[in-house]
């Protein structure tokens, strides 16, 4: 195995045994697999110029495929097999009347076992060394983690009845495009920006599919202590699977949490009116470790950023949905009208004891663009008067790297006059400090879900008209962003196609950016790392 998609992997270099997040050599390699097979298809349906509205199951079942390679998303091995064999006779359907000569392998090899599907996984023109020029190779993958965030909100949104065509048609371009030796290091580059393009364009169809189902996000004060009631936590970033729950759970007797990337389900209008839906338990993604043992009741994932779990007793009360498995967890699918039957897990949940509290009090959030623009007035008048000298987007991903401290401490020492603006499960670091307010407005303003940011690009663009500037960089805010996995990566290209510039990545850089793919990085759009809180604080303060 070699993977280096996300910013734990191992010694910063790649995880080559096994996992930093418990991934195993087999399943790696049939995650490579299935994207191989992905690009095949994507290289037919570009060579046959067929027309993405017509491909309608495959569209779908291709977003799926990326979505279970995702970081965390996806652990079972049997599941991988299963659909690597479905996108293989999609793939089989697709190519009849093309002339293969000229196809590349992942669009032509053939598997006639399971045996020979886990040798041709693990063979050296699977994976991702297949590309020996190392520049190539970087930004081929830079390109694939931005598809794989695409493919993931896209996902989201389609569960809510919401696609866009243009979406799929650049998802195959790009992926056909990582197949293709004769693109040089620019034509990539070129393609890296237009992937950002394509971020933006997810993000807001993502953006326009929850608020027009489920009201825009407004400011709301989430629970963080337990009732005496037996309860389902849920995680992940899908609404519809929430929706479902909740609609479920109703008169049951069984309360509704949500954990991580869930909490921002909480501010959004039509969940309110559910009094079971109690309030968020713990911390971000990885807190589960210890949050889950605790909880007592079933887990319901329904995408990243599951932990394999340590004990027998907790793995099983959870469950997973969608995207995500995990093997002996029992996985719930959708029946043909979309419908999921959540019965089993409340069942479950009846039988077991109510959480225990680890934590009381509130925390408040739904400061997404509808609600942060409602408040305009407010926010230009603590501009234009310096109560606000500079708003921090620090935004993105959570992570159990120690290192990750940096960022309670950056959001203690800012000065009491910035703001904070997140999105992600990065909020999870400063989010309980108590950091006050500004003439009412919080210092810390969270959006919503890592998809969210979007939201946050909107805020600047407004702000940004509303000032009268003729760039986004002059406006008064600095980013200091955290990454972990690949929808982090989507969303930082959708702000370099933005023109935003001068952002610290954390807390480290990828270890997928060749020193020269850094450089172009670096040059254009001036990225830093993370230093130490005092340096960084110096500089972003200007
Ligand atoms: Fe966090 Fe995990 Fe939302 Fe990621 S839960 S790390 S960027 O999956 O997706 O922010
Ligand atoms: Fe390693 Fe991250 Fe890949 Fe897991 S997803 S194998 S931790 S690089």
């Amino acid at each position: 195995m070699f993977c280096y998609q996300c910013q734990e992997t191992s010694k910063n270099k790649a995880c080559e045994v096994i996992g930093v997040c418990g991934k195993k050599e087999d399943v790696s390699n049939l995650q490579d697999l299935l994207m191989y097979v992905v690009k095949g298809i994507s290289q037919i349906v570009q060579r046959k110029e067929l027309d993405v509205k017509n491909l309608h199951s495959i569209n779908q079942e291709v977003f799926t495929s990326i979505f279970m390679t995702i970081t965390n998303a996806n652990f079972d091995k049997a599941a991988f097999e299963k659909q690597i064999t479905k996108m293989m006779t999609l793939r089989n359907q697709l190519v009849q009347n093309v002339n293969t000569d000229d196809l590349h392998d992942a669009a032509s090899f053939t598997l006639s076992s399971i045996e020979e599907m886990h040798k041709k996984a693990s063979s050296p023109e699977v994976g991702i060394l297949a590309t020996e020029n190392e520049d190539i190779r970087s930004l081929r993958e830079l390109i694939t983690y931005g598809v794989k965030g695409i493919a993931a909100y896209g996902e989201h949104a389609l569960n809510i009845g919401q696609e866009d065509h243009q979406l799929y048609a650049f998802m195959y371009e790009a992926l056909a495009a990582t197949l293709n030796d004769q693109l040089s290091v620019d034509d990539l580059v070129a393609l890296t920006m237009k992937t950002g393009e394509y971020g933006v364009k997810v993000m807001a169809l993502l953006d326009n599919a929850n608020t027009s189902k489920y009201g825009n996000p407004e400011i709301t004060e989430v629970n963080i202590g337990v009732r005496n009631n037996p309860a389902i936590l849920i995680s992940g970033h899908d609404l519809v699977d929430l929706e479902a729950l909740l609609e479920q759970t109703q008169d049951t007797g069984v309360d509704v949490y949500t954990h991580g990337e869930m909490l921002p389900g909480h501010y959004y209008p039509a969940f309110k009116k559910y009094d079971h839906f109690v309030g968020n338990y713990g911390g971000s993604w990885w807190e589960q470790v210890t949050e889950f043992e605790t909880f007592n009741g079933p887990i319901l994932f329904t995408t990243n950023c599951i932990v394999p779990p340590k004990s027998e007793e907790v793995k099983e009360r959870i469950y997973t949905t969608g995207a995500a498995g995990y093997p002996g967890c029992q996985h719930i699918t959708a029946d043909e009208q979309r419908k999921k039957d959540f019965t089993k897990i409340i069942e479950h949940a009846k039988s077991l004891k109510a959480p225990q509290e680890i934590e009381t009090g509130k925390i408040i959030g739904g400061f997404a663009h509808h609600q942060v623009m409602a408040l305009a007035d407010q926010v230009i008048d603590a501009v234009k008067s310096g109560k606000i000298k500079k708003f921090f987007v620090m935004a993105g991903c959570d992570g159990r790297m120690k290192s990750r401290d940096y960022y309670t401490r950056f959001a203690e020492d800012l000065p009491k006059d910035t703001v904070i603006l997140t999105a992600g499960c990065a909020k999870y670091r400063y989010n309980k400090l108590n950091l006050g307010d500004i003439n009412g407005i919080p210092r810390v303003l969270d959006a919503g879900q890592c998809n969210d940011s979007y939201s946050l690009a909107v805020i600047a663009l407004k702000l940004k008209e509303v000032f009268e500037l003729e760039d986004i960089n002059e406006l008064p805010i600095a980013y200091n962003i955290a990454w972990y996995e690949q929808k982090a990566v989507i969303v930082l290209l959708a702000l370099l196609y933005l023109g935003v510039k001068n952002i610290h990545l954390g807390p480290t850089l990828p270890a997928f950016l060749s020193e020269n793919v850094a450089k172009v990085l670096v040059d254009n759009f001036n990225i830093t790392g993370i230093s130490t809180v005092e340096k960084d604080m110096d500089h972003l303060l200007g």
